[in-house]
């Protein structure tokens, strides 16, 4: 089932997610980042449609029409998938652009460009989480075989977009730059409205009150989940009856799923892999 992923530069990608060799040396070295791009940047299953909506809502003064008038890659295109970098090519100003790129294949003008990035990160367990049940329903990923099978995949960095503690590490060096700003899925979770205005500086957007709270109101898991063009019930390549893409959205789910021994497993590469790159720890 391994078949169903190409390597790229030692990273796995599936040609059914719309990830090509082609596609992907364009993006690195050619694609043309632009000072007023917003890019949302994140490793898969992280929160990026959830962040994708809060933008989205955040950028419509809090309305939801536009939310809700186009499947979500049709409104903030992944850069690095076939059929949405035209669209993201030829978006007008201010762009707002999607990927799960690890850094050093993210497009090289971002070097000279002033684009903002807003790198989503999410407690690394309930990635793994998510990822495994997703796997079992998307049709470009392998099936994820047992939780113990697949918590071995994720670890080494042999699924899609690699190494989860590589991409975080490879972002997080940019954390001193003024055009990146990081968010936890868990700081969204405490505290939504706090960070909507955190969002609404960096893109300098003047929201009133009532318009944040429709924002707040609107990226709630359950408006997303009955949001026909934000749930991806029409997404193409799914086996909708294996599973839903908006799942649980909670914290936490891994202690459902993992044993002690995986748990703790878990733990020593994280603290192997980890060490020093927060300055505080993000998870419990
Ligand atoms: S993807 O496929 O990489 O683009 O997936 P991504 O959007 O990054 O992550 C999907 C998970 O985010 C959850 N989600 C939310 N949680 C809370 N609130 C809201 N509004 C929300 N929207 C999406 C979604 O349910 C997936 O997590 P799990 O744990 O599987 O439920």
């Amino acid at each position: 089932s391994e078949k169903k992923y190409f390597t790229h530069k030692g990273i796995l990608f599936s040609p059914v997610g719309g990830n090509s060799v082609e596609i992907l040396n364009y993006v690195e070295k050619e694609f043309q980042l632009f000072d007023d791009d917003v890019v949302t940047v994140t490793y898969p299953k992280s929160g990026t449609n959830w962040m994708l909506e809060i933008l989205g809502l955040t950028q419509h003064g809090g309305d939801p029409s536009w939310v809700r008038s186009a499947p979500v890659w049709d409104r903030f295109p992944w850069i690095e998938v076939h059929d949405c970098l035209d669209k993201a090519k030829t978006s007008p100003p201010p762009r707002f652009l999607t990927s799960h790129l690890p850094f050093q294949l993210f497009p090289k003008s971002f070097i000279h460009s002033k684009a903002k990035i807003i790198y989503v990160l999410r407690n690394p367990k309930d990635v793994l989480v998510s990822s495994y049940h997703f796997s079992k329903f998307f049709k470009g990923f392998p099936d994820p075989g047992s939780m113990e099978e697949f918590l071995e995949k994720f670890l080494s960095g042999n699924v899609a977009y690699g190494s989860w503690f590589d991409h975080v590490r490879g972002w997080m060096e940019l954390k001193d730059r003024s055009n990146f700003f990081m968010i936890t899925y868990e700081e969204l979770q405490q505290n939504l409205r706090g960070n909507v205005e955190k969002l609404c500086q960096i893109l300098g957007k003047n929201l009133n009150s009532q318009q944040i709270n429709s924002v707040v109101e609107n990226a709630s898991f359950q408006k997303m989940k009955d949001n026909n063009m934000s749930n991806f019930s029409q997404a193409p390549d799914f086996d909708h009856n294996k599973g839903k893409f908006m799942r649980k959205g909670i914290s936490g789910d891994w202690k459902n799923h993992l044993t002690v021994a995986q748990n703790e497993h878990f733990d020593r590469v994280y603290q192997e892999k980890m060490q020093g790159i927060f300055s505080t720890p993000l998870w419990d």
